[in-house]
């Protein structure tokens, strides 16, 4: 039966309706099932060893397009619901987001799960099924307020397994109940599948706000998927969270084990794990705990998980690295605890140094030294990031073992961030390469042979141009915002953390807006485009969002100042307005303070569909910029010797915000946030505290690189204007973003570590 006949049948069967007698939601609803039947359909990869992806966060975004498109049905959806006037587009508007990630972390999962499948891998995914994702973001007041993100829907992707897993509390057992959902292989006739496990008297929705009782663990423990921080009684449903997740996810392996004939001791030989940060670390002694319980030894059960867990590093802030009080783990797993005594005395056996302990004297888990200890495989996910783990971050670690480091530099799915939202950028790419790209990303370099090529310079400046009127239609759509497409967009989309210095390009709009009002404009007008979240309980990062706000506003204001400077942050950014702005960009904003983002993601994108990066020698902006040569990107800033280097004064700081504050160009900079204009429009105690913070402490050290970065910005934003060399740009960009596809990273995974 071809897709018309199957969606008519069933439209007929559930509305009574003719397909195109459906109004868009319906059209949805059929779309979604009918997808997910195929995909359920299809059978598992082969593979002897299988692969299962442990992450607290997977950051799916809307699937139904991706789906199609690896189902390979996409343009017959497409043609067909054009054949009645109708538009996919549309439709897939009806699909609510699943945000069940915070960013970069929770995506790389899902553009993992994706390559996992396009390369026909046995894998799945091991994860927890929250009924709200990362809040919903509304500015009130230029503040940032947060309203839950229900996405659940009776027609969803979740595919009710009838699994059950006991998960034994302590106090109290809890039922995991098991949800997939399928993964279908682009490019093959398998699927993966993504576990998702969740309570199963699940609490009602609340009432209002994100608030709730964070001690009802029986009915909340899947309610919320935590922002990166939190309070008390947050930390400890957080544990709570995690030991359900990988209890449950280890149960169905062993289970899954016994369903393929092996037994406990096959685990090794048949399972490879990989931990994405330490958000599933108890998932080795509880292996431990089920092995032992299987009959093995001990020592068999702890050789079997060290030879199947692998663990992957993504943050180098010390604040990040998850410690947990072992009494919060008296209390959510007590039988974890003499196994967690136990491989830390025999950690403590193989060396005596207290730095490499699990345990510390404040009777503190280190889940991350646990991980290294117990598994067969620690990566970081940039060379740089890898290199400082070694050297510097888990340097004691690294002399233990140094075989068991290794680099796998991120990567992102070109499917999702290239062909599905940029399909003039990829009808383009074909006429000039062909569709081989698809499969071998690297022949991407095959567009440079048209760097001279007028044509396909102009052609395009031209998708640019479209996608970026695109965009503006959907901006003032959603926020009634103008803009226009022909002023430079330079986009900075991310959380909103200090590191990443959002506040050092909201300076730079300080610097602008201060020049135009003294009369000189800029060569090019320019739109800054934010996307943030703050996670709701870090202040400063609300100040930051908060100043942003403020001088969207004042500029909004200024009839003199508009037509050369505007400044939007997207309200609620997420990956449906990823895949929107990314397309449209023309700066990515990579601004970290050195040694500080492990790697980013989002610089990969951008570079995808043609941005060109002004961004610090950071993650894996070094890598960027070792392809694309120093012509096609703008660097700036200390490198990461040099800020290690000021961290390091022995506990102190070397590095003083004030002798960079007191200086002609930046102090007036600085001092704008208590200027009368935008305290007139802000909350003064919000924009002092952040000043304050600013000139005095600084510790990511914005006032550091900021003169350099107006420097080299204001250089980008001139040579835009010679619109070839750009075009130029913008080809050796998209040319050398092959290297950055997640099959190429997952290709190394297997080789190097899972072997599947
Ligand atoms: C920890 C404890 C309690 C509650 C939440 C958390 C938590 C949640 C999320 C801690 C960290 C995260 C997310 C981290 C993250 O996204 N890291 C990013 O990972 C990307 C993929 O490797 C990198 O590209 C980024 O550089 C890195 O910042």
């Amino acid at each position: 039966m071809d897709i018309k006949e199957q969606l008519g049948q069933f439209t007929q069967e559930r509305f009574g309706l003719t397909p195109d007698q459906c109004n868009d939601r319906q059209l949805y609803e059929a779309l979604l099932a009918l997808t997910r039947r195929l995909s359920e359909a299809r059978p598992a990869p082969d593979g002897e060893r299988k692969l299962y992806y442990f992450s607290a966060e997977f950051l799916m975004g809307k699937l139904l397009d991706n789906n199609l498109l690896a189902l390979g049905i996409r343009d017959q959806a497409r043609e067909l619901l054009a054949s009645m006037g109708r538009d996919l587009n549309a439709v897939e508007e009806q699909e609510p987001e699943p945000s069940l990630g915070n960013g970069g972390l929770g995506r790389l999962a899902a553009c993992f799960l994706d390559s996992i499948a396009a390369l026909g891998m046995r894998g799945d995914g091991v994860g927890l099924n929250y009924h709200y994702g990362l809040f919903h973001q509304k500015f009130v007041n230029h503040k940032q307020m947060e309203t839950p993100d229900p996405w659940m829907q009776p027609d969803s992707w979740l595919i009710p397994t009838g699994k059950t897993f006991t998960v034994p509390f302590g106090g109290f057992d809890l039922t995991a109940k098991l949800w997939d959902v399928s993964i279908p292989g682009a490019y093959n006739d398998r699927a993966n599948r993504l576990h998702l496990f969740d309570v199963e008297e699940p609490a009602a929705p609340p009432e209002n706000g994100i608030d709730f009782d964070k001690t009802d663990i029986v009915h909340h423990l899947t309610s919320f998927l935590y922002p990166d921080d939190g309070d008390e009684a947050g930390r400890l449903l957080r544990v709570y969270q995690q030991y359900f997740m990988v209890s449950a996810g280890a149960q169905l392996i062993l289970q899954e084990l016994e369903e393929r004939g092996c037994g406990p001791r096959d685990l090794a030989a048949r399972t490879a794990i990989q931990i994405n940060d330490t958000h599933p670390s108890m998932v080795i002694p509880e292996l431990v705990r089920l092995l032992t319980a299987r009959g093995l030894s001990m020592d068999d059960a702890i050789d079997q998980v060290r030879r199947t867990c692998a663990y992957t590093n993504h943050t180098i802030l010390a604040e990040a690295l998850e410690k947990w009080p072992l009494h919060f783990i008296e209390r959510v797993a007590p039988q974890l605890v003499p196994i967690i005594r136990e491989l830390d005395r025999r950690a403590r056996e193989a060396c005596p140094d207290p730095a490499v302990a699990i345990l510390d004297n404040q009777n503190l888990v280190h889940m991350a030294h646990m991980d290294i200890h117990y598994g067969y495989s620690v990566n970081g996910v940039a060379a740089l990031h890898t290199e400082i783990l070694k050297k510097a971050e888990l340097n004691r670690f690294y002399d233990l073992y140094p075989a068991r480091f290794n680099n796998k530099t991120n990567g992102v799915t070109l499917r999702r961030w290239l062909e599905a939202c940029n399909p003039d950028l990829t009808a383009l790419i074909d006429r000039c390469i062909g569709p081989g790209w698809r499969k071998a990303p690297d022949q991407l370099v095959g567009l440079l042979d048209f760097i001279d090529n007028d044509q396909v310079l102009g052609r395009l400046l031209t998708v640019k141009y479209s996608a970026k009127e695109r965009f503006c239609r959907e901006l003032q759509e959603a926020q009634g915002i103008d803009v226009d497409p022909s002023s430079v967009f330079d986009v900075q989309i991310k959380r909103l953390h200090e590191y990443k210095r959002q506040q050092m390009n909201a300076l730079y709009v300080i610097h602008k807006y201060m020049e135009i009002k003294g009369g000189r404009k800029p060569e090019h007008p320019i739109t800054v485009l934010f996307g943030a979240k703050a996670a709701p309980a870090y202040v400063m990062a609300k100040h930051i969002i908060h100043l942003i706000l403020c001088l969207q506003q004042l500029i909004e204001n200024d009839p003199a100042v508009r037509p050369w400077l505007r400044v939007v942050m997207i309200e609620n950014y997420n990956v449906t307005w990823a895949e929107r702005l990314i397309p449209a960009a023309d700066i990515s904003e990579q601004i970290s303070l050195a040694s500080k983002e492990a790697s980013g993601t989002g610089n990969m994108k951008l570079m995808a569909n043609g941005a060109v990066t002004l961004g610090t020698m950071d993650g894996a902006n070094v890598e960027i910029a070792e392809l694309v040569g120093p012509d096609n990107i703008y660097t700036f800033g200390a490198d990461s010797d040099r800020v290690i280097h000021l961290y390091d004064d022995k506990g102190g700081q070397r590095y003083r915000a004030r002798d960079y504050y007191h200086t002609l160009r930046v102090e007036p900079l600085v001092d704008f946030l208590l200027s009368p204009e935008l305290l007139d429009i802000g909350d003064p105690k919000s924009l002092a505290a952040l000043w304050r913070d600013m000139k005095g402490k600084d510790w990511f050290m914005a006032l550091l690189d900021v003169e350099e970065y107006i420097s080299v910005k204001d250089l980008a934003i001139r040579q835009y204007g010679d619109r070839k060399s750009w075009a130029r740009k913008m080809l050796v960009n998209i040319a050398k973003s092959g290297y950055f596809s997640s099959d190429r990273t997952i290709r190394q995974y297997n080789e190097d570590i899972w072997h599947l």
